[in-house]
C-alpha cells in the first residue's frame, strides 16, 4: 500500500472523519488517493484559514483528530492563524502539507511557494504545532506518522506532517498504533490523594473545568467528581458549554464583573478553585472582581499538576479524574442546596419593538426551551456575549485566542462531522472575513442556521476605542447575499420579525438559512454592557 493510502487509514484509526482541504501542486498526489480511496470525505473551502478553523471545530466536536491537507508555503502558511489558535486553545489537528520532493528540493533553483528554505514552512510550524515530521523516506515514515499522531492526541494541539510530492505513492508499511506515553500510577495516586485531603479540609472549593476535558472525552467522569464531591461547577468563558448536558445542580460561566455577583463570588470567594484542564488566561480572569491567587488553587493540565507551588509531571487528566473517582465514595451531602442558579433570558416578545442585541439569546432560548438544544459555533464580538446568555448547550468558540473569522467555517466543521444541524452566531466583521465558505453548504448537504448580528460595524472596537472612525463599516444587506450563495435570507429590524424569521428558519430543512439581525450600531448585549462598565470600574479602581 502507498504512503498516501498507509497515512489516510492511520489518521481514520485515531479518529479523524474527514479532511478539509485545498489542493495545490506539491499535494495533489495526496489528494489523488484522498478522493479516489473514500477513506475520509474530502471537504473542501475556498480560503485555507477556514480549512483551520473547521478541522479546528470539528476535532472540538467529535474529540477525535481534525484534519486539514494543503499545498506547500501558500497553503498551509495561510493557515497559520487558524492553526495557532488550536494550539493555544489545546484542540488537535493534524495539518498534511506538501513540500518539495528531495530531488527538486535541492536543484538549486528557488521553488515556487517557497520563502527563504526548503525547511521554512517546517520552522514556522514549528512554533504552533507540538511535533512536526517530514516523511522523506518510505522506511521511517510509518513510525514517523505514529509518533506525530499521538503527539496531536496525548498533547491536544496540532502536528505538522510534510509530505514529499514524489513520496506520496511510494509503497511503505502500515502505520502502528503506539501505546499512551508511560506515566507512574503511583504517582498519579499520591495525586489524588493530596487533591482530596485539600478539597475535604476547604470551606468553599469550587470546581473548574476547562477545555481539556472535552478534549480527552471526560466531561462524564468530571460531572460524576462534582456530584460525589458536592462541588458547584463553573466554567469560564472559554469552558462555555462544558458539562452542558450533565444535569448539574449547580453549573454556571463565571463572568467576573460581567456577571452576577452570587455566581462571581463562588469564584471570588472561594477558598479553592479546582481547575481541571483549564487554560488560565486573562480572558478567563481578567475581569475578576478581587486578583485570583492561583497558588491557593488545584490546577491539573498541559499533563501537569500542581498543589501550592509543588508541580507532579507527566499527570495525564483522564488519569488523575479516574484516581480521584477511585478514591471517593459516592456522596449524599446538599453543600449545593443554597448556592445560586443562573438566569437566561426568554420570551421574545411578538411585536414591532425596534430588535437589540439582547434579543438573540432570548430568541434562541425560547427555541431551546420549546425544542431541545442544539449546537453552536459562535465568532468573536458581542455574539459571543450573546453566547454567554444562552441556556447550556454545546459552544465552540474562540474565547481565549479571539481570533476573528472563525464562526462560519467552525459551524460548517461541526455540521459536516456530526450530522447536526448546527447554529452560527456571527458579526458582521467577522462575516465579511468567512461568511463566503457558506457557499460550500449547498454541495456538502448541510444547512446551517447563521445568525449575523449587523450592527454595521466593528462595535467592539468602537467600545474601547469610541474616536475610530474606521470601525463604521456600514450596511452591505448580507441577506441578500444568502440567496445567490444557495441559502435562504431574512433581514430581520423588529422584535416580531426576528421571531418569525427563527420559527421559519429552523422549519426549512436544505439549504442555510442567514438571519440579518439589524440593531443600531452602539447597542449591545447586556453582558457586553456589563463587561464594559466592569471594566472601566477596575480601571478607575486601579488608577
Ligand atoms: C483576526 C480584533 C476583535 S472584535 C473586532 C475586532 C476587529 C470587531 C468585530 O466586529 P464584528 O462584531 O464581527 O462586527 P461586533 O459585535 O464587535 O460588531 N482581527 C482578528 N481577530 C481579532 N480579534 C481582531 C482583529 C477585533
Ligand atoms: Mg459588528
Amino acid at each position: 500500500m502507498n504512503l498516501a493510502l498507509q497515512l489516510l487509514h492511520a489518521l481514520k484509526a485515531h479518529g479523524a472523519r474527514e479532511i478539509f482541504g485545498i489542493p495545490g501542486d506539491f499535494i495533489l498526489p495526496f489528494f489523488r488517493h484522498v478522493e479516489a480511496s473514500g477513506i475520509l470525505p474530502l471537504v473542501a473551502l475556498s480560503h485555507e484559514p477556514s480549512l483551520g478553523f473547521a478541522a479546528d471545530a470539528a476535532a472540538r466536536m467529535n474529540m477525535g483528530l481534525g484534519v486539514v491537507a494543503v499545498t506547500y508555503g501558500a497553503g498551509a502558511l495561510n493557515t497559520v492563524n487558524a492553526i495557532a489558535c488550536a494550539y493555544a486553545e489545546r484542540s488537535p489537528v493534524v495539518v498534511l502539507a506538501g513540500c518539495p520532493g528531495a530531488v527538486e528540493a535541492h536543484s538549486g533553483l528557488a521553488l515556487h511557494h517557497q520563502v527563504r528554505h526548503v525547511d521554512s514552512q517546517l520552522r514556522v510550524f514549528a512554533e504552533i504545532t507540538c511535533d512536526q515530521v517530514r516523511l522523506d523516506d518510505p522506511a521511517t515514515a510509518p513510525a514517523l506518522i505514529a509518533r506525530a499522531l499521538r503527539s496531536c492526541r496525548e498533547f491536544s494541539q496540532p502536528v505538522l506532517v510534510e509530505i514529499p510530492r514524489d513520496l506520496a505513492e511510494r509503497e511503505m508499511g502500515a502505520v502502528p498504533m503506539l501505546p499512551p506515553s508511560p506515566f507512574v500510577q503511583a504517582a498519579v495516586d499520591e495525586c489524588a490523594r493530596e487533591w482530596l485531603a485539600r478539597i475535604q479540609a476547604a470551606e468553599r472549593p469550587v470546581l473548574m473545568p476547562g477545555v481539556e476535558v472535552r478534549r480527552f472525552g471526560i466531561e462524564a467522569e468530571v460531572a460524576e467528581l462534582a456530584r460525589r464531591l458536592a462541588l458547584p461547577v463553573l466554567t469560564t468563558f472559554m469552558g462555555r458549554g462544558l458539562l452542558a448536558d450533565a444535569g448539574l445542580p449547580c453549573h454556571a460561566t463565571y463572568l467576573g464583573v460581567a456577571g452576577d455577583p452570587a455566581i462571581s463570588d463562588l469564584l471570588d470567594k472561594s477558598d479553592l478553585p479546582v481547575m481541571l484542564g483549564l487554560i488560565q488566561s486573562d480572558s478567563n480572569f481578567g475581569i475578576a472582581g478581587e486578583r485570583i491567587d492561583f497558588r491557593r488553587a488545584l490546577v491539573a493540565s498541559h499533563r501537569e499538576a500542581r498543589i501550592g507551588h509543588a508541580v507532579y509531571h507527566d499527570i495525564p487528566l483522564p488519569a488523575l479524574v479516574r484516581a480521584l473517582l477511585d478514591q471517593l465514595p459516592a456522596s449524599d451531602r446538599t453543600r449545593l442546596a443554597d448556592l445560586p442558579r443562573p438566569e437566561y433570558p426568554t420570551g421574545l416578545q411578538d411585536d414591532a419593538a425596534a430588535l437589540t442585541a439582547g434579543d438573540l439569546a432570548r430568541g434562541l432560548n425560547d427555541r431551546i426551551h420549546a425544542h431541545g438544544a442544539f449546537p453552536v459555533a459562535s465568532d468573536i464580538g458581542d455574539c459571543l456575549f450573546a453566547a454567554m446568555e444562552l441556556l447550556p448547550t454545546p459552544l465552540v468558540a474562540p474565547g481565549y485566542y479571539a481570533s476573528m473569522g472563525f464562526g462560519v467555517p467552525a459551524g460548517i466543521g461541526m455540521q459536516v462531522t456530526t450530522g447536526e444541524r448546527t447554529v452560527i452566531l456571527v458579526g458582521d466583521g467577522a462575516f465579511q472575513m468567512t461568511g463566503w465558505e457558506l457557499g460550500h453548504c449547498r454541495r456538502y448537504g448541510i444547512d446551517p442556521i447563521v445568525l449575523l448580528l449587523n450592527n454595521q460595524s466593528w462595535e467592539m472596537i468602537r467600545a474601547f476605542q469610541p474616536e475610530s472612525k474606521c470601525a463604521d463599516l456600514g450596511d452591505w444587506r448580507y441577506a441578500e447575499i444568502a440567496d445567490t450563495l444557495g441559502g435562504h435570507g431574512h433581514r430581520v429590524r423588529t422584535r416580531g420579525e426576528f421571531k418569525r424569521a427563527l420559527d421559519a428558519a429552523f422549519a426549512e430543512r436544505g439549504r442555510f438559512q442567514l438571519i440579518e439581525m439589524m440593531v443600531p450600531a452602539g447597542d449591545s448585549t447586556p453582558t457586553l454592557k456589563r463587561f464594559s462598565e466592569g471594566i472601566r470600574a477596575l480601571r478607575a479602581r486601579a488608577a
